[in-house]
Parts: C-alpha cells; structure tokens; sequence
C-alpha cells in the first residue's frame, strides 16, 4: 500500500533517493501510475510551486523538487505510455535564438510534465522552424523563454509566424514582462513555472 503523504513530502522536500524508493516500491507493487500521479507527485509539484508563488520556497528548494520530481517520472514515463494514459495536452518549450540560459525553461518544463502534461523540450537556441516541427508533430502551445534583452525580440518572430497557424505561444524569463507580452501579442505570460502551468490550464481550458 503506497504512502501517498511520504510521496508527497518526498517530492516537496526534493528528497530524490525517497521518491525514487518509493515510486519504485510502488510499481513493483502494481501500484497504478495513475494514482502516483494524481495523489501523489502532481499535488506535491503543485504544492511547491504556489509555495514558490507565495515567496515561502525560493529557486533552489524548487529545484530540488524539480529534480526529485524528475527521478519519479523518469521512472513512470515508459510505464505511461503502456498504461493509455492522455497527456492534457501537448506543450513545446524552448529557450529562443541566440539564448542559451536553460534553467527557468527547464523548471518550467517539469512543472509542467508535473501537471500532467506532454513536453517536447526543444533546449536552447530555438529558432521559428524547431518551433514549427512540434507544432507538426501536435504541439497546441510554444512556449518560449528568454534570459537576455537582446534575445527578446525574438520572441516577436514567434508570435508573428505562429498568427493564424492554430498553435498559442506563451513567452516568459527574467526580462520577459506582460506589457511586453501584450506588445508583440503573445497568447500569455507568466513570471514563474507555478504560473505557466496555470496559464496552459487555462489556454486549454483544463479546470483543475
Ligand atoms: C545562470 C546564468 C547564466 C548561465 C546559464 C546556465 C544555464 N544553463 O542556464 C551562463 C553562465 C551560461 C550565462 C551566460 C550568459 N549570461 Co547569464 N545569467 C545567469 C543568471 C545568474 C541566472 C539565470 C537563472 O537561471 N535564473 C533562475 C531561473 C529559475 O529563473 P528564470 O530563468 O527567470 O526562470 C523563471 C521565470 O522567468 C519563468 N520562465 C522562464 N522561462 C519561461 C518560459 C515561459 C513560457 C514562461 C511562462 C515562464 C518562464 O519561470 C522560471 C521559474 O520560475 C542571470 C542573473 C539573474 N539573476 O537572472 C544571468 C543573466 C541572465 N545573464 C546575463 C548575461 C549578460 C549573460 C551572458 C551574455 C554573459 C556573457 N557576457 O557571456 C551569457 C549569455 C550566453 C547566451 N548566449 O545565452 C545577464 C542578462 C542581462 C540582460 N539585460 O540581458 C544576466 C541578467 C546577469 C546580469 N545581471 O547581467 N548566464
């Protein structure tokens, strides 16, 4: 029988060696990946990241977290896939042309897997075609992320090529505002991780 607080302390805490062991036992005990999810590793993904909204966690213990997080999927992700589970949809994240800070994007990308999503993580140095090919490959939203001033009008490329062409495209990173969002006519953005998997559940009109 798993414990589905200890999970949920484990992942909050970023007690990786904790998680691994106790999604482990939890498989090997037949335990539904559904449930891990659902009880257990979304709701303590979601719990860290309103503490971090809130300023009651700061970057480095969402990193931990993030990375505890990641020790668990990486042990569900091929049991998902056999299991029939939906992802809530499809998200491509990348950080844009001539940027190569990854860290936000990738917090950004297990909040995001941690709310049940599918991510096609792009990496770094994106440029409109990488963006185009997941969209192709089923990509509802391009999320973009940008750490320099001078990377940041790319970001208006994006948006501009993607008008009309069905996917939304949600920008963030530390230099990244709403005005400026509202300026280039970007579908949304969100100043942390917590805050872009709130504004993908609403995109995708996901109630929660
Ligand atoms: C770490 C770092 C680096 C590392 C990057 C390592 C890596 N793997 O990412 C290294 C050393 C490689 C680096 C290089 C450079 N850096 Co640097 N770097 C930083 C630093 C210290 C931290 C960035 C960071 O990771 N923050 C933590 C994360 C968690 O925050 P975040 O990225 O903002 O992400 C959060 C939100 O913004 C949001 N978010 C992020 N992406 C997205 C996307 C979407 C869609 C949404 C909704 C939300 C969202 O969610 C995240 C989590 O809450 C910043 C300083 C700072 N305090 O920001 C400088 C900083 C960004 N770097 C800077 C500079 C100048 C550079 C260099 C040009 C330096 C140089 N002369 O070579 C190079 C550029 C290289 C390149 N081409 O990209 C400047 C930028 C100044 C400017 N006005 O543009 C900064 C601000 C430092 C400074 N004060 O001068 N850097």
């Amino acid at each position: 029988m798993t414990d589905f607080e200890a999970l949920r302390t484990a992942v909050i805490k970023g007690k990786r060696n904790d998680v691994t062991a106790i999604v482990q036992a939890a498989i090997d005990a037949g335990e539904d990946v559904n449930t891990l999810l659902d009880q257990g590793m979304i709701p303590a993904m979601r719990e860290i990241g309103d503490r971090f909204s809130r300023n009651e966690a700061y970057v480095p213990e969402l990193l931990i977290a993030a990375r505890a997080m990641q020790a668990g999927l990486a042990l569900i992700e091929p049991l998902i896939a056999s299991s029939g589970r939906e992802p809530f949809g499809k998200i491509a994240i990348g950080t844009v042309k001539g940027d190569l800070h990854d860290i936000g994007k990738n917090l950004v990308t297990i909040m995001l897997k941690g709310a049940g999503y599918e991510v096609i993580d792009l990496g770094v140095n994106c440029d409109v075609t990488k963006y185009e090919q997941a969209v192709r490959d089923g990509a509802q939203i391009v999320a973009c992320s940008s750490l320099l001033t001078t990377t940041m009008p790319y970001m208006k490329e994006v948006v501009a090529y993607f008008k009309d062409k069905g996917a939304k495209v949600i920008i963030g990173g530390a230099p990244v505002t709403q005005a400026y969002a509202d300026e280039i006519g970007a579908d949304g953005y969100s100043e942390d991780a917590n805050g872009a998997v709130k504004l993908v559940d609403s995109l995708l009109k996901r109630a929660c």
